[in-house]
């Protein structure tokens, strides 16, 4: 084998890759096209957008942890219309396959968003649907996420099928009904579920004794940290919901991480905080991942994806 499969499935959409930058940490547009060319990419998906203009959060938003970092960020952004006018154009002149992000505090939000982005639905790949961000509302107080619930879950996807694209739904790993939740969100009519979000931390300035976070209370941690996590949310939900296609996120610095991914039932993965150390990340893993497809003889991503749940790996040539 010399060279690596040509494309992917991910539900009913196919992509020339499977790696693709997660939401958040790849700029509203075509930022990124500077350090490396996006049309190359699987895909980018965008900043979450909401039907409206919103501040985000008060700075400092983003805290290095050892094995990760904690963020803030608070859904900033100048929402879908503005998105539409300036930085969809520019994604579409580098090439990128593109997916946009949505995001609201209700479910009339999420449908106004979706609503908004219809008529460029063309023009998409695929909408993930943002169930799960940890940042919602600001301090300490508990904060409610769509994705810790399976009927507001399907209630939201509902919602946003008003987009007329593919709905990814994002979920978190933050709870112990992953599997009713990204069942919920199939039934309701997601394409694919994007496994994980940022879990849920904190962390204390130890001099004035509060969160170094200026939301005052605690966000959502990323990277390293976090890729066991994502492997076991997504092992899970695909041994459990084997027909459901899974994007993975969580944690993915190399080609290695992306491959146990794939390897746990995922049929692309994100690379979201090692592009803030490493702008061209994604395009590095890309390239460990065909490496390592090419070292494995996988002919087609479909031999490698959940390969984990067939006794592994070239299960039958081994035997
Ligand atoms: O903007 C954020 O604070 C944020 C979002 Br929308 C998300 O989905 N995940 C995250 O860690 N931060």
């Amino acid at each position: 084998m010399t060279s690596a499969p040509k494309f992917v499935r991910v539900g009913s959409v196919q992509l020339g890759h499977p790696i693709l930058t997660a939401s958040g940490t790849a700029g509203h547009g075509a930022e990124l096209n500077e350090y490396m060319p996006l049309r190359d990419l699987g895909g980018v998906v965008v900043k979450s957008l909401a039907a409206f203009e919103w501040p985000g959060n008060a700075a400092p938003r983003l805290h290095p942890t050892p094995l990760g970092m904690l963020n803030s960020v608070g859904l900033q952004g100048q929402g879908v219309a503005h998105w539409i006018e300036h930085d969809l154009p520019q994604l579409v002149a580098v090439n990128a396959t593109i997916v946009a992000s949505i995001w609201g505090r209700s479910v009339e939000d999420y449908a106004n968003a979706a609503r908004l982005l219809a008529p460029v639905a063309s023009k998409l790949r695929a909408v993930e649907v943002n169930l799960s961000c940890p940042n919602i509302s600001t301090g300490a107080s508990a904060h409610k996420m769509f994705a810790h619930d399976a009927q507001l879950t399907a209630d939201v996807i509902h919602a946003s099928a008003v987009c007329g694209a593919p709905m990814w739904a994002k979920l978190s790993a933050n709870t112990d009904r992953l599997v009713e939740i990204a069942a919920s969100a199939q039934q309701a009519g997601a394409d694919a579920v994007t496994l994980v979000n940022t879990m849920l931390g904190m962390a204390l300035d130890i001099d004035t004794g509060l969160s170094v976070l200026g939301s005052g209370g605690g966000g959502g941690l990323s990277g390293r940290g976090i890729h066991p996590i994502a492997v076991r949310a997504v092992f899970e939900v695909a041994a459990a919901l084997p027909q459901l296609s899974i994007v993975g996120v969580g944690g993915v610095t190399s080609g290695h991480e992306a491959a146990e991914l794939i390897l746990a039932g995922a049929s692309a993965v994100q690379v979201g905080t090692a592009t803030f150390a490493e702008p061209r990340a994604a395009l590095r893993i890309q390239n460990e991942l065909e490496a390592w497809a090419i070292r494995q003889g996988i002919a087609d991503w479909s031999q490698a994806i959940g390969a984990a749940h067939r006794g592994g790996l070239n299960y039958e040539a081994r035997r």
